[in-house]
């Protein structure tokens, strides 16, 4: 048969890079053909997303920051704070970690999808236009998130002036002032050139940008056993190569970013510096609870204990 993937990015994006490599074992060990869409071909992410549930798509790439919306447990990847930011514990947080590895699968069941992968893209960096190191600073600035409700809820906290908004709006918005600034890793700022359209570059430590990919749940249900082992492995073996890459990404984006535009500002908040935004993430994590509830909140309490086995 032929397969229908979607994701988020472009072929030589992360997204791209695990897709291919997917592809690649998928169709080296079966009959099966994998045919990529990538970003802009079949809509938004959310576009995606009915698309995948409705069986349209067998594959999607979707990020908690868009599935979010959909899936409130989905959010604990973006509760601020929580996450690792250091290339090496991200890894063994991905890899190893019980919430990630364990705790998900059902909850997506629930949806119509079978959780495949999750893993990193790098650090969340904030790109804007003024300097800021307070959450003063962001007062009335004008900051672009992905859709899920806890992003809003985030940058209201910490002092700014959010508007979530597709992928697909947010160069637009930049160019024509309608936003400020944004958030994502280095690795995306420079790939989609949003160092150029901005002036600041500002490393908070309060996120990790992570990504998932799934099956529509019926088809992979129908699938023979030799061929949900074939999708098992194959997402097997294009998760340890990404997690192999991921660790480089941050670095790679940044080194990319220097060399292309020497001007640009790039400022790393102290520790002093970021007390008050993780003073400030406290509400947003009440937040999170609230909507994801007691199974959240048990998501959550795996991910400090992932987190903590991570760093040793
Ligand atoms: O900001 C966004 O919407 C996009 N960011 C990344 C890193 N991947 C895809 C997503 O749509």
């Amino acid at each position: 048969d032929n397969w229908r993937y979607a994701m988020e990015e472009g072929l030589t994006d992360p997204q791209g890079l695990y897709a291919t490599k997917f592809k690649e074992e998928i169709e080296a060990n079966s009959d099966h053909t994998v045919q990529i869409y990538p970003v802009g071909t079949l809509g938004e992410s959310a576009d995606a997303m009915e698309q995948a549930q409705a069986g349209l798509l067998q594959f999607i790439d979707q990020s908690p920051g868009f599935t979010g919306a959909l899936i409130p447990e989905a959010e604990a990847f973006l509760v601020p704070y929580i996450q690792p930011t250091d290339p090496q514990v991200v890894r063994k947080f991905f890899k190893e970690g019980v919430a990630v590895n364990e705790m998900f699968h059902d909850i997506y069941r629930e949806q119509g999808l079978e959780l495949l992968s999750v893993f990193p893209e790098g650090e969340m960096v904030v790109t804007t236009m003024e300097e800021f190191r307070t959450p003063a600073d962001l007062e009335g600035m004008k900051i672009r998130t992905m859709t899920s409700p806890l992003l809003l809820e985030t940058y209201t906290a910490f002092g700014a002036s959010p508007i979530a908004m597709p992928w697909g709006e947010l160069i637009g918005g930049l160019k024509t002032k309608m936003v400020d600034g944004q958030e994502n890793p280095a690795i995306w700022i420079e790939a989609y050139d949003l160092d150029n359209l901005t002036n600041v570059m500002t490393y908070t430590g309060h996120g990790q940008y992570t990504t998932a990919v799934m099956a529509n749940a019926e088809f992979y249900d129908a699938l023979s056993d030799a061929d949900k082992e074939l999708v098992q492995n194959a997402s097997q073996v294009a998760l340890d190569y990404i997690l192999d890459v991921a660790v480089e990404l941050d670095a790679t984006g940044l080194a990319k970013i220097q060399e292309s535009n020497p001007g640009y500002t790039i400022n790393r908040l102290t520790e002093e510096e970021r007390a008050p935004f993780k003073e400030r993430a406290k509400a947003v994590e009440a937040a999170f609870v609230e909507r994801a509830g007691e199974r959240g909140a048990a998501i959550l309490e795996q991910m400090k204990k992932d987190l903590a086995a991570a760093q040793q």
